[in-house]
């Protein structure tokens, strides 16, 4: 058996682990699921039923994004997008999850616009709040270091939250570029690597 990752192309947390497989030099296989109309075997691989999920090639499943990645770097530690001493690997999984959270209020966004197009609710508003204040995080800490970590590589907590940024370019724009430059050129830098720029989420599904 090998290894499987369920996914959708346009899923910025299905990306994160498309980007950290390719990366680990795991050989994998897509299961592309429409997230519109689950399959029933997906269903009950995944009682969450989000993507991605992750089958490993003795069948273990493990489903969320930052269990995968940490998964993956357990059990196959090399190249490392983790530190392991304990404060730094805790600044890197407190990145990622500011990243995730992120991607999650884009989501929530897009699926307030769906439900109530045109209309500003008081929900859209609060969550545009968010999503600024927490944007504004990633440029102050990126008009300091080169990478989210402050080292010269790059981490999961890049790799997750360049995947935030991408799905706000898909689904809102990307009008963010002009008012955080630290952010737009850290992305740009990322995109000049293969995994990055093969996974950019298309338009239509
Ligand atoms: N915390 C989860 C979130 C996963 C998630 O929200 N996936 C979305 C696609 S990006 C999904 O499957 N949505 C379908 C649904 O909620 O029914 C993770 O990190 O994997």
């Amino acid at each position: 058996m090998s290894h499987l990752l369920y996914y959708h192309p346009q899923s910025n947390f299905s990306r994160k682990i498309r980007i950290l497989l390719t990366e680990k030099q795991i050989n994998f296989e897509l299961g592309k699921i429409d997230l519109r109309s689950k399959p029933e075997h997906f269903l009950k691989l995944s009682p969450i039923g989000k993507v991605p999920v992750f089958v490993d090639e003795d069948g273990t499943v493990i489903w969320d994004s930052s269990l995968i990645a940490e998964y993956l770097e357990e059990k196959y530690p090399e190249p490392s997008f983790c530190p392991k001493p304990f404060q730094e690997r805790f600044a890197c999984l407190k990145w990622e999850e500011l990243a995730d959270i992120l991607g999650e209020h884009i989501i929530n966004l897009w699926a307030q616009g769906l439900w109530n197009p045109g209309e500003e609710t008081k929900y859209k508003s609060l969550l545009r709040q968010k999503i600024a204040r927490l944007i504004l995080v990633f440029e102050e800490q990126l008009s300091q270091t080169d990478y989210l970590l402050g080292g010269d590589t790059w981490s999961l907590a890049d790799i997750s939250a360049l995947c935030s940024f991408g799905y706000y370019d898909l689904r809102l724009g990307e009008n963010w570029r002009t008012a955080y430059p630290h952010i737009a050129s850290w992305f740009n830098k990322l995109h000049q690597i293969n995994s990055v720029q093969s996974t950019v989420p298309p338009s239509t599904p």
